[in-house]
């Protein structure tokens, strides 16, 4: 089945800022839905446990240049 998690990301200061973080998280193979909320600071992702790690998740958005911490 899939899974959520939710992701602290820091760094995002625009709209450009958010919209390239959820084009990181859709760009994962394994990543069915990504939504980022500039304001608070969140990502919400749903993604395939067969295919990705909540860990990749992570490491994505950090190689598209935010801090990323998984919550939960
Ligand atoms: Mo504009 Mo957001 O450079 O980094 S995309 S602030």
């Amino acid at each position: 089945g899939m899974k959520k998690v939710q992701i602290k990301v820091t760094g995002m200061t625009c709209a450009a800022c958010s919209n390239s973080v959820e084009g990181a998280l859709l760009g994962i193979k394994g990543v069915l839905k990504g939504s980022v909320s500039l304001l608070q600071n969140k990502a919400d992702v749903l993604f395939d446990p067969e295919l990705v790690k909540e860990e990749d998740i992570k490491l994505a958005i950090e190689d598209a240049g935010f801090d990323a911490e998984v919550l939960s």
